[in-house]
């Protein structure tokens, strides 16, 4: 990895970019993985890298979502493996969720590499090697585990493929989506829009739930029957402008 000095103004950007480019040299993220990295980071840009008020209301939501569920799964891919292994792995043990990984590049190589992957960062088993039951998709992203995302109740998929977040829905699971573009496919048709680095994502809803392990159901089911996912959105777009709005108006530049 290439030294970046802890002052740098970028060094959370870097050290994620660093990350990323690792895991396509250890073979866990796929090159398609590296472009797709790009557009997180300027999305994450626009909406000022940090978690606005209204994804870490989501994030909660996801977590009170994760802990009332009978079957929960947590999908990881390549880019996910590669950043956020630790993080995946406290959450699924804090939570009770299933790991199972899910490709879309799907290789069976990759896939094991991933497993191991996860088992070195502490994980106990992890799904995903099977694929005994297919999703009605044409790509592999639809080639899943009987006993995990198949028959799971709750699925929380970061940096998830659109085609598969709808056909989710469509299977009446509810379905949390990592996406720092608030107007993606997977965005649009998730249950619960978490638009925030899958970094600070993860990061948050590990703590939340460490809170909201005391709560009973009933305050579990009263904090997800508050929820509004399309005004969470709206509250997305809106930081992005206002961001922007700062932004220019710092250097002078007008709004029009
Ligand atoms: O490992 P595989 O084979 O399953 O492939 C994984 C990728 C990510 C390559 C694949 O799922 C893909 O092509 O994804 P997309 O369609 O490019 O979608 C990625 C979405 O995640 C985009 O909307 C990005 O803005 C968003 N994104 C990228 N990086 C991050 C992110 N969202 C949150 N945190 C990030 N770090």
């Amino acid at each position: 990895m290439t030294h970046i000095p802890k002052d740098h103004p970028r060094y959370a950007s870097l050290i994620t970019r660093e990350k990323i480019a690792e895991g396509v040299q250890m073979g866990i993220t796929s090159l398609q993985g590296l472009v797709a990295q790009g557009r997180g980071e300027a999305f994450d840009y626009l909406i000022g890298e940090r978690t606005i008020e209204s994804a870490a209301i989501a994030e909660r939501v996801a977590v009170a979502y994760l802990l009332v569920a009978k079957r929960p799964v947590i999908s990881v891919n390549g880019n996910t493996a590669a950043l956020v292994p630790g993080a995946l792995v406290s959450l699924a043990d804090i939570t009770g969720a299933k790991l199972e990984v899910n490709l879309f590049h799907r290789s069976d190589a990759r896939i094991h590499r991933i497993i191991e992957h996860l088992k070195a960062h502490g994980a106990g088993s992890v799904l995903g090697s099977r694929g005994d039951a297919r999703l009605d998709l044409s790509h592999e992203r639809g080639i899943v585990d009987k006993e995990g995302i198949y028959t799971a109740d709750v699925v929380l998929v970061p940096l998830e493929d659109g085609d598969r977040c709808q056909k989710l829905v469509e299977m009446g699971k509810i379905v949390i989506a990592i996406d720092l573009n608030p107007l993606s496919r997977t965005s649009l048709s998730a249950t619960v829009t978490i638009v925030d680095n899958v970094t600070r994502a993860l990061e948050n809803m590990i703590h939340f739930t460490k809170e909201m392990k005391k709560n009973s159901q009933k305050q579990l089911q009263e904090v997800i029957d508050s929820y509004d996912n399309k005004k969470v959105i709206a509250d997305a777009m809106y930081a992005i402008q206002e961001h922007l709005k700062n932004l220019a108006g710092r250097e002078g530049i007008e709004w029009i």
